[in-house]
């Protein structure tokens, strides 16, 4: 009889989308069980549970397990709503027009200033707790409706709040230069001077946020603007992460990727010479087609060219008030794959592996010894129902850190 290792938790009888480079299809090893030891994935494979003892034994049923869900890129916190201008737009106006008469952005800002800690905290708290019925373990969420700095810190304090309330992980970003705020109104100069001279120092001292943000487009910054953001970043210890190419092509793809981005965001503009820029700077293109979507945009981003120059693809929500009100990451899975033609494997691989990358989270985003044991368990045949089907699918068990949730 060979000796059993102990382990906390083993997971017995499932299927493994296991999303690690493996030469198949989602890195899927059938018929396998998975040992968890403190919050860890110890063991992964067909004879696992005659190799281990687990202190706890949960019967997977023939499920299939993925990886926790990660939206790597949402704006989550903020006070109001965009339902009136929805409806403008849909009699006409457009995205761009609302936003230079001062609605859009500007007015969450001004909802989510009037807002309290706590209300934004219970409004947030409900979109999470969306997110995370469909198996979201991991999300970003960005600073940005405050754009003065008692605002910008309250909304990182709520994120940091929504993590030690809810148990799932929360990456959060500092979005400051999102828009340009009423009181620099014409001078956006000294705004990016405020924002890296007066708010990042202290974000950054107080650990409040791991990477920055710039909304770098003609309604937002410049790519000067994002240069100077990003050198201040760096400096701080701060990593880089770009919303760029979204409606125009401003470059600013390029120049995060010369400062090491993480990630480069939306870029359905991004020219098809720029993407070798983005591919040594290991950054991860991150798709929105919900954004895309909301906005009945046409230009799509190029996903043929950044596959073939090896580019990893995430996927995200963005949900935002604005152009993103959506609180469904399968979906946004879904509309990758019919609006921009990724496979369902892809997809998937976007919300997981690449979406890990596109935070910079070394331990999560795949099923593997050493990684993080953030896991759902989907009473289904095959995990490319999950880019299929709308709103059909819901774990039936998640586990953040080897623990069960909702237990
Ligand atoms: N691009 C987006 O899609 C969101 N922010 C950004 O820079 C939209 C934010 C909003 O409209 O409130
Ligand atoms: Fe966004």
């Amino acid at each position: 009889m060979t000796m059993s290792s102990s382990c906390d938790l083993l997971i017995t009888n499932v299927h493994v989308a296991t999303m690690a480079v493996s030469g198949v299809p989602y890195g899927a090893i059938y018929n396998a069980d998975i040992a968890i030891a403190e919050g860890k994935i110890v063991d992964v494979g067909p004879m696992v549970q005659s190799l281990w003892q687990g202190a706890h034994t949960l019967n997977g049923a023939g499920c299939w397990v993925t990886p926790g869900l990660i939206d790597c890129h949402t704006h989550l916190v903020y006070g109001g709503d965009r339902a009136r201008e929805f409806e403008m737009r849909l009699n006409g106006a457009s995205y761009e027009s609302i936003a230079r008469q001062g609605g859009g952005i500007l007015s969450t800002v001004q909802a989510t200033r009037a807002a309290s800690e706590t209300e934004l905290l219970t409004s947030a708290t409900g979109r999470v707790q969306r997110l995370m019925a469909e198996g979201v373990t991991t999300v970003e969420i960005k600073s940005g409706y405050g754009l003065d700095r008692d605002t910008e810190l309250k909304m990182l304090r709520v994120a940091k709040q929504l993590e030690a309330q809810l148990g799932l992980h929360v990456e959060s970003t500092f979005l400051g230069a999102h828009a340009l705020p009423a009181e620099f109104a014409g001078r956006p100069d000294d705004y990016i001077a405020f924002v890296c001279g007066d708010v990042l120092p202290e974000v950054a001292a107080a650990q409040w946020a791991s990477s920055v943000d710039i909304f770098c487009e003609h309604i937002g910054f410049s790519t000067r603007h994002a240069a100077r953001l990003f050198a201040a970043a760096l400096q701080y210890g701060l990593a880089v992460k770009a919303h760029v190419e979204q409606l125009s092509d401003l470059k600013g793809a390029v120049t995060a990727a010369k400062y090491g981005a993480l990630s480069v965001d939306h870029i359905e503009y991004l020219q098809a010479e720029d993407i070798a820029a983005i591919k040594s700077a290991g950054s991860v293109a991150v798709l929105l087609p919900s954004a895309f979507y909301y906005l009945n945009e046409t230009q799509k981003p190029p996903v043929q060219a950044l596959r073939e120059q090896g580019v990893d693809l995430a996927v995200a929500t963005d949900h935002n008030p604005g152009s993103s009100p959506l609180l469904s990451l399968l979906t946004a899975l879904n509309m990758a794959c019919v609006l921009f033609g990724l496979s369902p494997e892809e997809a998937l691989l976007g919300a997981t592996r690449n979406a890990a990358k596109a935070l910079g989270l070394a331990r999560k985003g795949q099923i593997a010894p050493g990684f993080d044991a953030d896991l759902c368990l989907w009473p289904m045949e095959h995990p490319s129902e999950l880019s299929y089907a709308i709103n059909q699918h819901r774990p039936v068990a998640v586990l953040i850190g080897g623990e069960l949730v909702g237990q």
